[in-house]
């Protein structure tokens, strides 16, 4: 079977009815191979307006459904992904190089917002407020938002959907989804086990509660620019963050922006070595250094450099390099050309700057379109350079430190604020990484890598990661609108702050 044969079965199998060979359509590329797996029809601005004007219409009716009720279709939508999860794991496999356990690893943590969201519609509280007026009382009231635009990028094809759509259906929001341009065949996939769903679910579901709009940046612009979406969640680069967050601010809608990080990590000489090995192996490894949370930088302590880093060297020569859908390689291909060569730019600017670079070297694994790598370690004399910024590719520049407050400053010295670990047995400099004056990220690890963070949690983070919370905690609000209620049940009109108007 070609790999465009195996697309077509695994969409037939999640229930997409799509064409998936338009002619003069948008080619989608799978990076296992270069190969061209489908060629899809695309939307424009127009059809934009028209999928805004129907999720619109489409609020009306949803917010007025009973949360509790609204859970119960992100129940189904669990069950039917529980039903689909191996077919949409293959599908994240085939459009964005992840191995097969990370492809459905992606699946399960939708299915993990979805149940966390269906407890959630039962618990949309709002506060009770002592007033000062006898004869008072004063609440908040969590109400509906209104369209909730969703812009995705390629690493993670659907989580971050999910994350997006599971809380805005139970918060009683439409949603429309612009996935990544490199990724569209996974969001259809997606929409189809939905709409399998709300076929279940029954006529409550109004027309146009979620769709998927396939096509370039004049897509995600409308979105952006269009006053009837009430909040843009948007996860890629901070280029890309520039670029929405104000345009968003400027008609005074919602924005949720989950960007680039410039993850570390910190190994300190109390370290659980073995373990920090491991968990640094992962984070910096994993999905061919593709994910947001990416460890990128490591501080190792002087005193235990030779015992970590040797290893960790070790580690990046042996780690499997492979094709995911043939093979159970820990290591994927690079999304595109693009990222091979951004990915050798920075190594050649590190070396420039004295670093010392193991692997990072091309791997002939399906043929020359497609672009698989040894990921690269290097060792870094200066925290300067590529050092400062997230180059999308597995690099992981390690470097010594002497002095525990100095190592802290370097730490949160960069734009990213995404994610964060320690690695040590010592509770001064863990208490202290995870105070005020330490990690100054969203995410703040202790003995475990910077990636693979749970749905519990709100993921995402602060500086140039843009500020945004998504998925657990109280992420919902951002679904919401509140309204401050004052209910007088007295007979008198007692006025706040002691203020009187006798008329
Ligand atoms: C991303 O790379 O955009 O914490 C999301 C993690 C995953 C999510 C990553 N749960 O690595």
């Amino acid at each position: 079977m070609t790999l465009a044969e195996t697309t077509r079965s695994t969409m037939q199998a999640c229930g997409v009815s799509a064409d998936l060979a338009v002619s003069g359509g948008m080619d989608v590329v799978s990076p296992v191979s270069g190969e061209v797996v489908a060629t899809l029809a695309v939307h424009d601005v127009a059809a934009t307006h028209a999928a805004i004007d129907q999720a619109r219409a489409a609020f009306k009716a949803w917010r007025m459904v009973p949360a509790p009720r609204r859970g119960e279709l992100v129940r189904l939508f669990a069950e039917e992904l529980r039903k689909s999860k191996e077919d949409l794991g293959r599908m994240v496999s085939i459009e964005a190089g992840k191995s097969p356990s990370e492809g459905l690893g992606e699946v399960q943590e939708m299915i993990d917002i979805c149940d966390f969201a269906v407890g959630l519609s039962r618990q949309l509280y709002g506060l009770t407020i002592a007033t000062e007026r006898p004869g008072h009382r004063m609440m908040e009231t969590w109400h509906p938002l209104g369209v909730v635009g969703i812009i995705t990028a390629f690493n993670f094809p659907c989580a971050p959907w999910c994350w997006n759509s599971a809380l805005a259906l139970v918060c009683g929001d439409p949603v429309i989804w612009k996935p990544s341009e490199k990724t569209p065949l996974t969001a259809l996939a997606c929409q189809a086990v939905l709409d399998r769903a709300i076929a279940r679910f029954g006529t409550d579901a109004p027309e146009g509660l979620s769709q998927v709009l396939v096509g370039g940046p004049e897509v995600g612009e409308a979105l952006v620019d269009s006053e009837n979406v009430a909040l843009i969640s948007a996860t890629g680069s901070t280029r890309m963050g520039r670029i929405v967050g104000p345009k968003v601010a400027a008609r005074f809608g919602k924005s949720i922006l989950e960007l680039g990080g410039n993850n570390a990590g910190i190994v300190c000489p109390s370290a659980d070595m073995d373990m920090a090995l491991r968990a640094i192996a992962f984070g910096a490894m994993g999905t061919a250094g593709q994910r947001c949370t990416t460890m990128r930088r490591l501080f190792v302590h002087d005193s235990v450099y030779d015992q970590i880093v040797p290893a960790l060297i070790r580690a990046y020569g042996s780690v499997s390099i492979g094709n995911p859908l043939t093979s159970d390689a820990l290591v994927g291909p690079l999304i595109d050309k693009a990222a091979f060569d951004g990915m050798g730019a920075a190594l050649a600017e590190a070396q420039a700057l004295g670093g010392t670079v193991h692997g990072g070297e091309r791997h002939d694994v399906e043929g020359a379109a497609s672009y698989y790598v040894r990921p690269a370690l290097v060792e870094m004399p200066v925290h300067d350079g590529p050092v400062l910024r997230e180059t999308f590719a597995p690099i992981l520049y390690v470097m010594k430190y002497s002095d525990f407050d100095s190592v802290l400053e370097d730490h949160n010295a960069v734009g990213g604020g995404l994610s964060s670990s320690i690695f040590t047995t010592d509770l001064r400099e863990m208490e202290t990484f995870l105070s005020a004056r330490g990690s100054d990220c969203g995410i703040a690890n202790v003995n475990i890598g910077t990636s693979g963070a749970e749905i519990g949690g709100a993921f995402g983070g602060e500086k140039e990661t843009g500020g945004g919370r998504e998925s657990g905690s109280d992420a919902w609000r951002a679904y919401m609108r509140r309204a401050t209620n004052t209910i007088n049940y007295s007979r008198d009109l007692p006025l706040a702050q002691g203020v009187t108007f006798d008329i």
